[in-house]
């Protein structure tokens, strides 16, 4: 039995990535940070919180990682931890520094000392791109990131590039563009869009305040993205991959969409925008090809903008209590867009009857 170590398994894609593995038959280490409550509600979500194994481990301590590490040997390393939101980048650029960008390099340490032979995975992103030198963008577009998250990135990049050609670590990074889910984070625009639209459609809030809604992003799937990964580890070199849909859509498409899924008819009725939510430096538009990993990985998006939206929407709606049936039964409804959102909802509402 092979054994993976996820770091931040309790976030979006370590949850999700977790399910994969556990699917796979991996024993799952999964690593979080200590805080004064620990949140496993993404792996109860998944069904899997009685099948990984927790262990305490801070991106920032590296002998934490060594001690860690050598008790359980990983085959598999996968670094997925990290200050992960850009806006707070701006106000928290120091400690984004340190996890996002050094403690990168504290885990490759801890892997090179304690488990060399493993295979590491860093979670590398389409935030390096940002002022974009070239549409779409692939591996060998150069980077230009416009936040401290982005440049604490790059550095998180080129040091695992750096430990691969320097010791020989089987080390890949995956470059992937936004990926959301029903169990992305609030914080974030797609999320923070799906949860408003519910709370309005259940009469618990009258309007939605964005910031930049002209930017662009090519969004997908978590679920997809996460198998994109493992791949990367199987192959029989280490390398880079952009991981994407190949498509880009404004935040304002996202918003109209999730509104009308809602039947909640005309987006404008209910968004306002304000410079709160503007970032002192932002991207304006994205779009990935990714090519290299369709040929060399085999990999491609099942999960399409319209079906990101829905599964959303609905797990959202169902959170806040609405009734999903008639909604899940309509024929716009893909089978994959009923699983995932029974998925997300199955703590709080049965679907099962709509999901058949
Ligand atoms: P996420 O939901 O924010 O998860 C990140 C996890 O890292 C959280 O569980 C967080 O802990 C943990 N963490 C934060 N600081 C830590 C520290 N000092 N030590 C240990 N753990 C720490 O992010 P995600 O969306 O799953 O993304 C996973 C990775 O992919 C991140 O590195 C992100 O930057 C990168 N990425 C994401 C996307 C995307 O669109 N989702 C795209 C490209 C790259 P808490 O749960 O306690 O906050
Ligand atoms: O959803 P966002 O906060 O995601 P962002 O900044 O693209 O970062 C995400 O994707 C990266 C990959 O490119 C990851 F590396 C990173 O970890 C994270 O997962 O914002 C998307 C866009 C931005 O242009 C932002 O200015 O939406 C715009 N936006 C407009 N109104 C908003 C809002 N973003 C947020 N969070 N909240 C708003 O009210």
């Amino acid at each position: 039995m092979k054994t993976a170590l996820i770091t931040g398994i309790l976030g979006q894609d370590g949850a999700y990535l977790a399910r994969f593995l556990v699917g796979k038959g991996y024993r799952v280490i999964g690593t979080y940070r200590r805080t004064s409550q620990i949140h496993t509600w993404r792996l109860e979500a998944l069904g899997i919180q009685d099948k990984v194994t927790l262990e305490c481990m801070d991106l920032e301590d590296l002998s934490n990682q060594i001690r860690i590490l050598s008790k359980y040997q990983p085959d598999e390393i996968y670094n997925l931890a990290a200050q992960s939101f850009v806006a707070i980048s701006f106000e928290q650029p120091i400690i984004t520094g340190q996890i996002t960008g050094m403690g990168v390099v504290n885990l490759l340490e801890a892997t090179r000392i304690a488990a060399p032979h493993a295979r590491f995975y860093q979670a590398s992103t389409s935030e390096m791109f940002v002022r974009v030198k070239e549409t779409p963008q692939t591996e060998t577009t150069p980077f230009y990131p416009r936040s401290p998250y982005g440049a604490a990135k790059v550095y998180g990049h080129w040091i695992t590039v750096n430990y691969r050609e320097s010791y020989g670590i089987f080390a890949s990074t995956g470059i992937l563009f936004n990926h959301e889910s029903p169990l992305r984070g609030i914080e974030f625009v797609t999320r923070k869009i799906t949860d408003a639209v519910a709370r309005i459609k259940a009469g618990l809030q009258d309007k939605l305040v964005l910031g930049n809604m002209a930017a662009r992003r090519d969004w997908g799937f978590a679920g997809d993205y996460v198998e994109a990964m493992w791949n990367m580890l199987q192959q029989d070199d280490p390398g880079d991959y952009v991981v994407a849909t190949g498509e880009s859509h404004s935040v304002e498409d996202f918003a109209s969409l999730a509104f009308e899924v809602a039947g909640l008819g005309d987006w404008q009725a209910f968004v306002e925008t304000s410079s709160a939510f503007r970032r002192p430096s932002d991207v304006d538009f994205l779009i990935g090809n990714a090519a290299k990993a369709k040929a060399q990985l085999g990999w491609e998006p099942r999960v399409n903008f319209e079906e990101l939206v829905q599964m959303m929407v609905y797990s959202d709606l169902g959170r806040q209590g609405v009734s999903l049936k008639d909604m899940l039964l309509s024929p716009g409804v893909t089978q994959l867009v009923k699983d995932e959102v029974a998925v997300a909802l199955h703590p709080v509402m049965d679907v099962s009857e709509a999901v058949k």
